[in-house]
């Protein structure tokens, strides 16, 4: 550390995050924007927490100086292999131990990190590698049943940009045909000192709402406030226990205030490979898990394996959830089963673009049940439109728009997405939905556009269209959600065949031969003669869509027995939120 450069890098070129000076004063004048960076404090809990344990996994631990060395063995290894400070890495670990050693070493090497979640394939992650001109990627070798390697080759042919590939290794003795990530070594000097702390630090995904998901540019300084402070909110201190049970690379599990927010106030981060309460609850019991996020399906199946568990779960003293909406019966059950544990519901109503909004843990059973909480910091101005975008009367439903100290002023790299998703005044039209009550809290109400958030894993309409569009026997496709009991919402696919009508389960399995994300495939394909031709059209999509729905859900009314069947046909196997699955080929 002592000896590294002392030039100043300048990562915010090409990646651009720009507040308006009036916005950057008030931010920084208000303590939000402190100037710290992500090296910067990750090295310091390296030393004021040096043997204590940072992180957990399945197949071992570090403590926070550990964690600082192998971050730094990494970070130096991957500029030795050629890579700049700014160039762009594409990283997709399942919950496994080297995923934190290996976005430190990013950060300590002023590399931006582009999370892909385990579950991404060559589509989702050749999309963001070209958005983002990635120069590497690195993976886990293996991961519920899946070998990136595989797709590693796939990459390097399709996106020339990518030039490196690193990929921890489980297959000792084999020859390495990508580099092992446990041979990267390289000289700490040359690792940055001082990077920009209002530059970006890192590229999340968007959930993405039209099309294939956008990059979320966010910086260092932005982002750091937005963990601190949901630290406090959390209840988060040094003593703290944060169980990652959601894929890491989620903004959820990582910043709210998520295994960023643990490793920020030097408490100790645990990661779940597997989100089934059997599972997750020997590792609460086993190392003292105090805090959690959850999406609502896995909260309430935990809630109801919690009432019969063998496992000591009594440390938990947080359940947070959020991702999608807990409705108010389904809060009911889960307070009811989580008061008898000791442990406090947190509702957690956030975006990976920035806001967050939470339940404050001595909140009243009300506002905890009946909301999605409030934001982080009162500098988070938040308007409620209609679609004209004028401001709804108080208490009534309409779009949310925001800026504030981590909200982004725009994706990258995506000029005309940028222009639909963003006021000319810079605020982010965030699609949802809401009421705020005579408190300041939100009732999230539903989207205004068309996505299907399938156990807090966010789908496009339009994208699966698309994808089902390129098959031979696919005429026309509309994809709408299905509201389900589980799921909160489910996909489903309208078809009209072109020809001879193909069966549905081989549509599902040539979807995933495409290099689909297992969780995008539809739930349910329903095929249809014709679509209403009035409803066909360049401006009526949404229209076609709302009413296949609409005519879906009356039919399963009046049919309850074919409403049964169809909730029967959905094994619980073949249910991919947010969590880790194995792959169903
Ligand atoms: C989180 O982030 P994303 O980027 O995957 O999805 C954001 C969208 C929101 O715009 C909203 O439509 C939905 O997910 N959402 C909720 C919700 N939390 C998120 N809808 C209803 N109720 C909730 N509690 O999902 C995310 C990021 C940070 C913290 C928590 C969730």
């Amino acid at each position: 550390m002592s000896n590294m450069n002392s030039e100043t890098v300048d990562t915010r070129l090409p990646l651009k995050q720009i507040w308006p000076d009036a916005l950057v004063a008030r931010y920084r004048a208000a303590g939000y924007w402190r100037g710290e960076t992500f090296p910067a404090f990750l090295r310091e809990r390296a030393v004021s927490f040096s043997e204590l344990v940072a992180v957990v996994a399945e197949t071992g631990r570090y403590t926070y100086a550990e964690l600082d060395k192998e971050a730094e063995r990494i970070g130096a290894g991957l500029l030795a292999q050629g890579l700049k400070p700014g160039d762009r890495v594409i990283v997709q670990f399942g919950n496994v131990l080297e995923f934190i050693p290996v976005v430190s070493g990013l950060f300590y090497a002023g590399l931006i990190p582009v999370y892909a979640l385990p579950a991404h394939r060559i589509t989702e992650v050749s999309h963001f590698a070209r958005k983002a001109e990635a120069s590497a990627y690195i993976a886990g070798r293996r991961y519920a049943g899946f070998d990136y390697a595989t797709l590693a080759r796939d990459l390097v042919s399709a996106v020339p940009s990518i030039k490196h590939v690193v990929l921890a290794e489980d297959n000792v003795g084999q020859p390495a045909e990508f580099t092992p990530l446990s041979a990267l070594k390289g000289d700490a000097a040359a690792l940055p000192r001082n990077l920009d702390p209002q530059s970006v630090a890192f590229l999340q995904l968007s959930g993405g709402s039209t099309g294939l998901s956008k990059l979320i540019p966010r910086t260092h300084d932005d982002y750091i406030y937005s963990f601190r402070a949901s630290n406090e909110l959390c209840g988060i201190t040094p003593n703290s226990v944060y169980m990652t049970a959601l894929p890491a690379a989620h903004n959820f599990p990582m910043s709210s205030p998520g295994w960023l927010g643990a490793l920020y106030a030097g408490a100790r981060v645990v990661l779940s490979p597997s989100a089934e309460p059997g599972a997750a609850f020997a590792i609460i019991e086993r190392e003292r898990v105090t805090c959690v996020g959850l999406v609502p399906p896995l909260a309430l199946l935990w809630a109801d394996a919690a009432a019969h568990t063998e496992h000591d779960i009594s440390s938990l003293e947080v359940m947070q959830v959020g991702g999608a909406k807990l409705v108010p019966e389904a809060a009911k059950r889960l307070m009811t089963e989580l008061t008898g544990l000791g442990c406090t519901l947190q509702q957690v109503f956030g975006m990976a673009e920035g806001l967050v909004n939470y339940t404050r843990l001595g909140d009243s059973d009300d506002l905890i049940l009946n909301t999605q909480g409030r934001p982080i910091s009162v500098d988070d101005e938040i308007r409620i439109v209609d679609d004209n975008g004028q401001p709804v009367s108080e208490g009534e439903a309409g779009n949310l728009q925001v800026q504030g100290p981590y909200t982004i002023r725009g994706y990258h790299n995506e000029e005309a997405a940028n222009a639909n998703s963003f006021t000319a005044d810079g605020y982010y039209c965030t699609g949802d939905i809401v009421k705020r009550t005579p408190e300041g809290y939100l009732v999230v109400q539903g989207r205004a556009n068309d996505h299907i958030n399938r156990a807090g894993e966010k789908i496009s309409a339009e994208e699966i269209e698309d994808h089902l569009l390129g098959h031979p026997s696919v005429f026309d496709a509309a994809v709408v959600s299905i509201p389900d009991d589980y799921l909160g919402e489910r996909s489903c696919a309208f078809i009209i065949a072109r020809g001879d009508k193909p069966r549905a389960v081989e549509l599902k399995k040539w979807m995933r031969e495409q290099g689909l994300a297992a969780f995008k495939v539809p739930d349910q394909i329903v095929f249809a003669k014709a679509f209403d031709t009035t409803a066909v059209g360049k401006v009526s999509r949404r229209e076609l869509r709302a009413q296949l729905r609409q005519r879906f859900l009356e039919q399963a009314q009046s049919d309850k027995a074919l409403s049964d069947k169809a909730l029967s046909d959905r094994a619980q196997s073949d249910i991919a939120p947010l969590t880790q699955t194995q792959e169903n080929n």
